[in-house]
C-alpha cells in the first residue's frame, strides 16, 4: 500500500498543485524567470515546445541533437555509447520523429543505424529548437507522425554595422571538453555568419566504475554570407562541414567517419502584395560519407563505407486571405541516393543501392473564429518514387520502382478559455501517412518468408514492394496555463496506427544472414499517453519544477505490448536564482518496465527485456558576473548510481577490446562533473 502511494505521489502532487495554482494565481501577467540550467523543458504553446540551445542543460548532453532533446518530457534516447543516441518520442523511434536542420532533412547513412540524423546536428550553433507534438503540422519535409523537431538558425540582420558573438567552453569528467563559437556580423546591406564547434570525450565509466567503450570526437564549421537589398529582401548562401568518430559499446564496429557536407541557397521576400505576406525558398545539398570500422579495435582493414546524398528544394508562401484568414502553402522536393561498399566481400567502390524521390504539396490554413479562438487545418500530399538499384544477386526487386501517393492532414481548435484566465486549450485530430524509410524498405527484409538459408545478405527477400505505408490516426489535446507564480502544461494523445511498421528481429523466422537482417512487418498498433509540466514560484527567487511523461501501447496483431515504449518518468527540480547566483537540484525518477516485446522495435533497436526503476539525483549552480557572461556547473548522477535506460542497446557484445565488461544494456555514465562558461558579445 505504501509503495503504491509513493509511486502515485508525483502525479497527485502535480495535480494538486495545478488546481491550487489555477485558483490562487490566475490573472497576473508577470511570468516566472527562465531556468539558468534547464532540467525539464516547459511547453511554450499547447502544441509546441521552444528551446534555447545556447542555455546549459542537465544532465550534460553529448554535443549532438538527440541528447539535447532528453530534457523535453516525452523524449528518451537510446544509448549506444557516448554520442549518437537515437531520439524516441512517446515510444516512436526512427523516422517517426522528423529531424530538420534549417528545414532540411539530414538522413543518416548507416545500414546498421550508427548515425541517426541528430548525429550530424550540433545544437549550440543553432538559435532555436522547436518541437511540434503529434501530426499537428504539414509544413515540413519528412512529415513526422510522432513529432517534428526543427533546429533553426535565426539570421540576424543589422541596420548599422554591428556584430553578435556567442562563445562557450566546457570541461567535464572523462576528459570531456567542448568549444563552440557562433559569430554574426553585418551592416544594412550585408551579413555574414561563422559557426564552429569541437567536442571530445574519453571513455566514460558507469556507476560501477566499469569503463564503457564510448570515446568520441566531433567538429563542425559553417559559414553563410548574404545580402539585404532592402528591409523586405534577404538572400543567403551557406556551406558547412562536420566530421568525427565515435566508439560504440553495443556492436562490433565503431563509427570512424561521419562526414557531412552541406551547401544551400536561401531567400526571403516579405510584403510582396496585400495577399502575399512572405515567400521563403531554398535549395540545398547534403552529403553524408560514413565509415564504420574496427580501426579503434586494432583492425583497420575491416571496414565499410556508406554514402547518402540528398538534394532538396522548398518554397513556402504566407498568404493573407482575409482579415481573419491566413494560409501557408508550399512545395517540397527531394532526391536521396544511398550507396555503399563491402570490402569484406571484395567490393571497395561505392555502389548505389537506392534512390528515393519525393515531391510534396502542402497547405495550412488558420481561421480566427472569435478573439482567442481559432481553427487550424492542413493537408499534405507526398508523391514518392523509390528505385531499387541493387543487383539481382542482392535483391529480388532489383531494378524495380515503387511509386506511392501518401496523404496526411489535421485539424485543431485552439481556444483561450474564458472560464480560466491565462489558459489556452486545444483539441486536434490528425492523420499521418508515413512512407517507409530507407532502412525499412532497403536494409530490412520482407515479412512472411522463412530464413533465406544463411546467405550473406537479404538476397531474395526485399521489402521494397511489400511493406505498406504506416497510417497514424491521432487525437491530441492540451491545456497550458501561465500566471505570475504558476505555470502548467498538459498534453494528452490517443492514436490508432494502421500498418505500423514493426521491425521484428525475434528469432530466425524474422532474421536472416550474417547481419541478422530483421524484418519490416506491418501490424496494427495503438498508443496513448500524456506529458505534464508544472512550475511553481515559491518565492521571488525560489521555484519548483515538475514533469511527468507517460505512454502505453499495444501491438494488436501479435497480441503483445508495443515495443520501445519508455516507462513512466517524473522529474522534480528545485531552483534558486537571484539573477547573480543560482542553485538547482534535480531528482529524475523512472519506473520499472514489465510490459515488453523482446526482439521487436524500430530501425533504431528492439526491446531487450524488462528493466528496473531508478532515481538519479543531480545538482547544478550558476554565476552571472554580468549580463553577458554565465558560468554554470553541475554534478550529474551525484550518487554514482549504476543504471541503464529501458530503451537502450545491448551492452558490450563480442568483439570489443579486452578489459570491457559485458552488460545487459549500455550503462549510463556514472558521476559526471562539468563546468561551462558562456559569453555573449554584441
Ligand atoms: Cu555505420
Amino acid at each position: 500500500m505504501k509503495k503504491n502511494y509513493l509511486s502515485l505521489k508525483p502525479i497527485a502532487l502535480a495535480v494538486a498543485m495545478m488546481s491550487a495554482g489555477t485558483c490562487a494565481y490566475a490573472n497576473q501577467n508577470q511570468t516566472i524567470l527562465e531556468d539558468v540550467v534547464v532540467t525539464a523543458a516547459q511547453m511554450t504553446t499547447p502544441t509546441t515546445i521552444e528551446l534555447d540551445p545556447k542555455v546549459p542543460r542537465q544532465p550534460l548532453p553529448a554535443h549532438d541533437g538527440a541528447d539535447f532533446l532528453k530534457t523535453v518530457p516525452g523524449f528518451s534516447v537510446m544509448r549506444k555509447a557516448g554520442a549518437d543516441g537515437e531520439p524516441n518520442f512517446r515510444g516512436m523511434g526512427g523516422s517517426r520523429v522528423n529531424i530538420l536542420a534549417d528545414d532540411q532533412n539530414i538522413f543518416g547513412g548507416c545500414g546498421q543505424r550508427m548515425d541517426a540524423p541528430t548525429a550530424y546536428i550540433f545544437p549550440e550553433i543553432y538559435d532555436k529548437v522547436t518541437v511540434i507534438k503529434g501530426p499537428q503540422t504539414v509544413l515540413y519535409p519528412g512529415h513526422g507522425s510522432a513529432a517534428t523537431v526543427r533546429f533553426e538558425k535565426e539570421q540576424k540582420t543589422y541596420d548599422k554595422p554591428g556584430y553578435d558573438v556567442h562563445a562557450s567552453g566546457l570541461v567535464g569528467s572523462f576528459g570531456r571538453h567542448d568549444e563552440v563559437v557562433d559569430a554574426n556580423l553585418g551592416n544594412k546591406d550585408f551579413f555574414a555568419t561563422f559557426t564552429g564547434s569541437n567536442s571530445k570525450s574519453d571513455n566514460y565509466k558507469d556507476g560501477n566504475g566499469n569503463e564503457v567503450h564510448s570515446k568520441y570526437h566531433r567538429y563542425s564549421a559553417s559559414s553563410s554570407v548574404g545580402v539585404t537589398p532592402d528591409n523586405n529582401k534577404r538572400f543567403e548562401l551557406s556551406a558547412g562541414r562536420s566530421d568525427g568518430y565515435a566508439a560504440y559499446a553495443d556492436r562490433m564496429m565503431d563509427g570512424t567517419k561521419f562526414l557531412r557536407e552541406n551547401v544551400a541557397a536561401k531567400g526571403q521576400i516579405k510584403n510582396v502584395s496585400g495577399l502575399i505576406e512572405k515567400v521563403d525558398f531554398q535549395v540545398s545539398r547534403n552529403t553524408i560519407f560514413h565509415t564504420m570500422s574496427m580501426a579503434m579495435r586494432g583492425n583497420p582493414s575491416s571496414y565499410m563505407d556508406v554514402t547518402h546524398d540528398t538534394d532538396a528544394a522548398r518554397v513556402i508562401t504566407d498568404l493573407n486571405l482575409r482579415a481573419t484568414t491566413k494560409a501557408k502553402v508550399g512545395m517540397d522536393y527531394s532526391q536521396s541516393t544511398h550507396g555503399g561498399n563491402m570490402p569484406a566481400h571484395g567490393y571497395t567502390d561505392i555502389r548505389e543501392d537506392s534512390v528515393f524521390k519525393n515531391t510534396a504539396l502542402f497547405a495550412e490554413i488558420t481561421e480566427e473564429l472569435t478573439k482567442g479562438k481559432k481553427i487550424i487545418a492542413g493537408y499534405r500530399g507526398d508523391y514518392w518514387n523509390i528505385k531499387d538499384k541493387r543487383s539481382a544477386m542482392s535483391s529480388d526487386t532489383a531494378g524495380q520502382t515503387r511509386t506511392e501517393l501518401t496523404n496526411s492532414g489535421f485539424a485543431r481548435i485552439e481556444n483561450q478559455l474564458s472560464s480560466l484566465h491565462n489558459t489556452n486549450s486545444f483539441i486536434g485530430i490528425g492523420r499521418s501517412e508515413r512512407m517507409p524509410d530507407y532502412w525499412e524498405l532497403i536494409t530490412n527484409r520482407r515479412d512472411g518468408e522463412g530464413q533465406s538459408g544463411g546467405s550473406n545478405y537479404t538476397n531474395d527477400n526485399s521489402s521494397l514492394i511489400s511493406t505498406k505505408t504506416e497510417k497514424t490516426y491521432q487525437l491530441d489535446a492540451g491545456l497550458i496555463h501561465k500566471s505570475s507564480k504558476f505555470e502548467a502544461g498538459v498534453s494528452l494523445f490517443y492514436n490508432q496506427i494502421k500498418d505500423f511498421i514493426l521491425v521484428d528481429a525475434r528469432n530466425e523466422t524474422y532474421t536472416s544472414g550474417q547481419y541478422f537482417t530483421p524484418t519490416s512487418r506491418n501490424v496494427d498498433a495503438q498508443t496513448h499517453g500524456a506529458e505534464l509540466t508544472t512550475t511553481y514560484a515559491l518565492t521571488s527567487v525560489l521555484k519548483f519544477n515538475s514533469s511527468i511523461a507517460y505512454v502505453k501501447g499495444k501491438n494488436k496483431t501479435d497480441g503483445l505490448p508495443l515495443a520501445q515504449l519508455s516507462p513512466l518518468e517524473g522529474r522534480l527540480a528545485l531552483a534558486y536564482d537571484d539573477k547573480k547566483y543560482s542553485y538547482g537540484a534535480l531528482l529524475r525518477l523512472v519506473a520499472s518496465k514489465d510490459e515488453v516485446a523482446i526482439g521487436q522495435g524500430n530501425i533504431s533497436g528492439q526491446d531487450i527485456g524488462k528493466s528496473g526503476g531508478f532515481g538519479i539525483f543531480s545538482l547544478n549552480g550558476g554565476y552571472k558576473p554580468n549580463k553577458k557572461t554565465l558560468i554554470a556547473a553541475g554534478i550529474d548522477n551525484l550518487f554514482d548510481k549504476s543504471y541503464a535506460e529501458f530503451i537502450s542497446r545491448t551492452g558490450n557484445p563480442m568483439g570489443l577490446p579486452l578489459g570491457y565488461v559485458r552488460t545487459t544494456r549500455v550503462n549510463e555514465p556514472g558521476r559526471t562533473a562539468w563546468l561551462k562558461a558562456t559569453i555573449a558579445l554584441d
